[in-house]
């Protein structure tokens, strides 16, 4: 009877579902490029350079071109490692802080064409290209903002140095997806043998607007990462932390790399006028370079899993950095643990379930809004309410007491990041109990939570900018308690 009744009550609610208009966007919304980066989740960043050779983190500008010297570079294995291990790109450290360019500039003799790397005739970022076209991957740049090396380094000659190399790496090497620019500056380098201390205003210094216009240029598609974006923000920390509060919004006029603002990163700004998502940027050894002594400390499986947990998972990219050692390839403990996790993430999300299953929500915007669209496994089909109904619920009937332990939800953010606060329940023994409580949603977040045997989940969206507006809904029963 009580089931008859249920049907009775979602026939009338599916039926009295009018046509309705979509919500307009709330706040700032993604571009193009920023959707398209979102998609992309899981990637590779490769530190690599004269450090690699000298055992440092920071080299100090006057290393000799000669020691930069790998014996079996092969950019193919750092891509097939990439894509076996799941990942969507790779962003290569064409030069770090210490100058030495991976790619033959015609503006420094700092670089690849005066050391014995193929005979002075070779280009990594070329090389790069080619593997990441073999394997179907996407290829971004960091290119150092701060350059011990260069002997005009703190004058505005430099930054004429500084674009035209930037010139170079995004006209000479295909499509660039993310241009990282890196806020970190010590002072204290070699400058073309002053060996001094060189201070900048990191707020006026690089006159970024112009540096930006460039790229735009250049890489129409291409997102700009940094401590303040434009497109992409530093998520304030470089453990592999996202804040589980985490706005993809950013008043971002204000910032500027290298300024002191690691503190707001994490969460970004509630009421930002800007779209500006995270990206967690996070080593698999302690160190950002490969270094021999290391290599009893590269990340297990299971840590990268927690990694993955508190980055994707948390709204925000993982931007994994795997160093090459001093062959140039990626070291087997690396390789093995890379791959390994990806094991681990497929058995993870392996059980899905609540694709097909039946969904009935608190209200309903319209027939073309109706709460089955969260579990038809189509990114732009939507649930919606009506604009005033800012606390919502939806309720999966899983057909059955099912053991659940894990929940995905995606907000449609092509419409903007609305959910302020939501809460999971799981439908036990007649009884509701929660197993989540949580804040933001944004592109993405996946919760963990005590196995449960449920009937039904709930979820409760309680505080909300505007209508919550729900992209997909995934469960799973993970492996494990
Ligand atoms: C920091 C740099 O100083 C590190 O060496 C590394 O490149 C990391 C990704 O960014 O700011």
């Amino acid at each position: 009877m009580r089931k008859l009744v249920c049907l009775a009550a979602s026939l009338f609610l599916l039926f009295s579902c009018k046509e309705a208009t979509p919500p307009q966007p709330y706040g700032a919304v993604p571009s193009e490029r920023q959707l398209a980066w979102h998609q992309l989740e899981y990637y590779m960043f490769v530190h690599f350079t004269v450090n690699t050779f000298t055992d440092k983190e920071w080299g100090y500008g006057d290393e000799k071109e000669t020691i930069f010297n790998p014996t079996a570079l092969d950019c193919r294995q750092w891509a097939k490692t990439a894509k076996d291990a799941g990942m969507k790109g790779i962003i290569i450290t064409a030069k770090h802080h210490d100058g030495f360019c991976l790619w033959p500039s015609q503006y420094t003799e700092h670089s690849v064409k005066n050391s014995p790397f193929r005979d002075g005739k070779g280009d990594i970022l070329k090389e790069l290209r080619a593997a990441c076209d073999e394997y179907g991957l996407k290829m971004g740049v960091y290119l150092s903002p701060w350059d011990r090396n260069s002997s005009v380094y703190a004058t505005p000659e430099y930054l004429t140095y500084y674009r035209k190399q930037l010139n170079e790496l995004l006209t000479q090497y295909g499509d660039i997806f993310e241009v990282w620019f890196d806020g970190a500056n010590g002072g204290d380098g070699y400058y073309g043998g002053k060996r001094e201390t060189r201070k900048i205003d990191n707020k006026t210094y690089y006159d970024w607007p112009n540096t930006h216009k460039i790229v735009r240029k250049l890489q129409s598609e291409a997102v700009m990462f940094s401590d303040a974006g434009p497109d992409i923000r530093w998520v304030g920390n470089e453990s592999g932390m996202g804040s589980l509060t985490n706005w993809c919004l950013l008043n971002r006029d204000q910032m500027y790399p290298g300024g002191d603002f690691a503190k707001i990163l994490g969460e970004g700004h509630e009421d930002g006028s800007y779209w500006v998502p995270a990206e967690v940027d996070v080593s698999i050894r302690p160190g950002w370079f490969y270094h021999q002594t290391q290599d009893s400390l590269v990340r297990t499986p299971e840590n990268l899993m927690d990694l993955y947990y508190s980055s994707v998972g948390r709204n925000s990219n993982l931007l994994l950095n795997i160093p090459p050692d001093r062959r140039g390839l990626l070291n087997e403990r690396d390789v093995e643990s890379l791959l390994a996790f990806r094991e681990l993430r497929e058995k993870e999300f392996s059980a899905e379930l609540a694709k097909g299953k039946k969904v009935t929500a608190s209200d309903c915007r319209g027939k073309a809004f109706h709460s089955s669209n969260i579990n038809d496994g189509n990114p732009e089909t939507y649930w919606a309410t009506d604009d005033d109904e800012l606390t919502a619920d939806f309720v999966i009937d899983l057909g059955g007491a099912t053991e659940v332990n894990r929940i995905l939800i995606q907000e449609y953010i092509k419409l903007g990041q609305r959910i302020q606060e939501f809460s999971v329940e799981a439908l036990v023994d007649g009884e509701w109990q929660k197993v989540v409580d949580g804040t933001t949603i944004g592109y993405k977040v996946i919760r963990k939570f005590p196995v449960v045997t449920a009937s039904k989940i709930r979820v409760n969206f309680l505080k909300s900018k505007a209508c919550p507006v729900i992209s997909n809904v995934e469960l799973f029963r993970a492996p494990g308690a």
